[in-house]
């Protein structure tokens, strides 16, 4: 059998033992859809780009558009810790519902702190049912870095005073999967910033479990959706990069599939906001786009159903999907390469241990050639 055949196989026998479980919600995902006014052929088209996107070929889509229909089968509890929501709001806030934000609607969502509408005591209580009727079996989906310094007090939650630390071990304790949402769970994010006097860190750094990494302050609502769809369709987490991150999501650079590459490549640079170059859409590194250094799928995808992604709106990546990169990739609107040249051992260092392991800059750039030539040497040794 082919590799092909098995994840097919694969696939057809977990939708199969889902089938047989009873639906958790009442309305089916055909209702939701039809109430929405999205048709059949569009759901079919969006299996069929969710297809694409999660690297699969395309004989997958019809088993993505039944796993979304038999999302309501998996429950999901979603936590925040220590961070802003933007990556909820990256999921949700939209005026025209799209099949993403149905789907979340659609999975069984016991608990979620932004969403839910009990409080205090009920929403404790709603958590402690959902994790003893569900154990071993949901999904956990963390929102946030776990401050970790003064007995992990920097954090507590719910009126029983739990510290973030104690809810991340109890509810990781019987997940069937777990997914740190955004760079601030995945890799602590702005919270773990230097001198990071909280001790934050990401939740793999607090658990002894496998964790899938969504990168991204926020990762967009295909990388989360993506995932979650993932999990429904195998029953585990997708292949993973050096950072735990999935490989379709953040298996190229922004660089690589930036629309402004050509520019890069024909040394056409923007020199200051607002210039003659940034009305003609010239590439963005020279005021500080560190898409050469992040790997995320941000231009292929973009955000907000497809509308825009940073590069697009005028500003360089801040490299947000990347570990540490609060520190790391500051400052956002200067090159790294441009810093003083007493510095630049210390940024390649930086580059090398922390950013792009043994994956070269590709660039050809004359402007710039010179710079990064020192970078790549620092990376290959
Ligand atoms: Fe962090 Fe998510 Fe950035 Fe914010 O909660 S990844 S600060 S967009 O919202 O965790
Ligand atoms: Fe795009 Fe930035 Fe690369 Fe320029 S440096 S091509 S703007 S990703
Ligand atoms: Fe973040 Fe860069 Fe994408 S800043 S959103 S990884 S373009």
């Amino acid at each position: 059998m082919s590799k092909h055949q098995a994840l097919m196989k694969r696939c057809e026998q977990r939708l199969e033992e889902l089938s047989k479980q009873t639906a958790i919600k009442s309305t089916s995902l055909e209702k939701r859809l039809e109430d929405s006014g999205i048709s059949r052929r569009e759901f079919m088209q969006w299996s069929a780009v969710t297809a694409t996107a999660l690297s699969l070929p395309l004989q997958f889509a019809p088993m993505v558009a039944q796993a979304a229909e038999l999302a309501d089968r998996v429950p999901l509890i979603w936590l925040h810790m220590a961070e802003c929501t933007g990556c909820s709001e990256s999921l949700i806030r939209t005026d025209t519902p799209n099949i993403d934000t149905l789907l979340f609607d659609h999975i069984s969502l016991e608990y979620h702190e932004t969403l839910m509408a009990a409080a205090g005591w009920q929403a404790e209580e709603n958590l402690e049912h959902a994790m003893e009727a569900y154990k071993g079996q949901y999904l956990l989906a963390v929102e946030g870095a776990i401050p970790t310094a003064n007995g992990g007090h920097f954090l507590t939650v719910g009126c029983k005073g739990h510290t973030g630390v104690e809810i991340i071990e109890e509810t990781a304790a019987n997940a069937a999967a777990i997914v740190a949402v955004g760079t601030c769970a995945a890799f602590g994010g702005v919270q773990a910033a230097a001198p990071n006097p909280t001790g934050a860190k990401g939740i793999n750094k607090v658990i002894n479990q496998p964790v899938v990494n969504l990168g991204g302050c926020p990762p967009s609502e295909k990388n989360i959706v993506g995932t979650i769809m993932y999990f429904i369709m195998f029953g585990h987490l997708p292949p993973l990069d050096m950072y735990d991150r999935p490989k379709w999501a953040y298996g190229a650079r922004v660089h690589d599939n930036c629309e402004r590459r050509g520019r890069f490549d024909a040394g056409e640079f923007v020199e200051t906001f607002g210039d003659h170059g940034a009305k003609e859409g010239y590439c963005l590194y020279k005021v500080g786009c560190k898409g050469p250094y992040a790997y995320n799928n941000c231009p292929t995808e973009r955000f907000n159903h497809h509308t825009s992604w940073p590069v697009l709106a005028g500003h360089g990546c801040i490299g947000c999907s990347e570990p540490d990169f609060w520190d790391t990739m500051a400052d956002f609107e200067k090159p790294l390469g441009r810093r003083e040249l007493h510095s630049l051992d210390k940024t390649a260092d930086y580059i090398g241990g922390a950013l792009l392991g043994a994956t070269a800059v590709g660039i050809t750039a004359h402007a710039v050639a010179g710079i990064f030539a020192k970078n790549i040497e620092e990376v290959e040794e």
